[in-house]
């Protein structure tokens, strides 16, 4: 018999208030209490009746249910992520460090031209998505990359290191419409050291 999935969303690695005034809690409680939570719920449900067809032997049901799967199972994946590579403005180090800020250097000329770069391309998106720094195992260097709707970075063949949702929900309560605000704000919440470490993993 097949186990019953569950995935359940991780905690918090901070308060909701912990991240102001660049994102408020309001916005920080409805994003993580609401919206990652369902796409939490969603995945469990999307995964039990995938496994359900599965055990009844019926492909066009299973079929049936992927879209679900990887639209709910990416808003996991992708928050999952979002929440830990932020962190209080009085902890963050406003720049990265080590062997990240080399490989930025030597992949984009530099950090300021990394930050415009990475700011412009998902300042652009249409749509909801996120736009992502990723690593690229094969080519071995950073790269910059959006994705739309939940999809994983992992769909592009990269490993995630560091993404900035651009869902209006993610922004509107605090910026409205206006989305490169919320994204040049983001730059002073970085946590370094968490996507520092998942640079270190990534290079392994
Ligand atoms: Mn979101």
């Amino acid at each position: 018999m097949t186990e019953k999935p569950s995935y359940q969303i991780p905690g918090l690695p901070y308060d909701f208030n912990a991240l102001e005034p660049v994102i408020h809690a309001d916005i920080m409680e409805l994003h993580y209490n609401k919206h990652h939570k369902g796409y939490v719920t969603n995945l469990n449900a999307a995964l039990e009746k995938y496994h359900e067809a599965e055990s009844q032997k019926d492909p066009a049901q299973m079929i049936a249910c992927q879209s679900a799967i990887r639209f709910n199972g990416g808003g996991h994946i992708n928050h999952s992520i979002f929440w830990t590579i932020l962190c209080p403005q009085s902890q963050a180090t406003g720049k990265p460090f080590g062997e990240l800020a080399k490989a930025i250097q030597k992949d984009f000329g530099g950090f300021d031209t990394f930050v415009e770069k990475m700011s412009h391309a998902t300042i652009a998106i249409q749509g909801s998505g996120w736009g992502w720094l990723g690593y690229n195992k094969n080519l071995k260097r950073l790269e910059i990359a959006t994705c739309s709707n939940q999809d994983p970075l992992s769909t592009q063949g990269l490993v995630p290191l560091m993404g900035i949702d651009v869902w209006e929900h993610a922004y509107y309560l605090q910026y409205k419409n206006v989305r490169v605000d919320y994204v040049k704000a983001l730059w002073s919440i970085f946590n370094w050291k968490n996507i520092e470490d998942r640079f270190t993993k990534a290079c392994v």
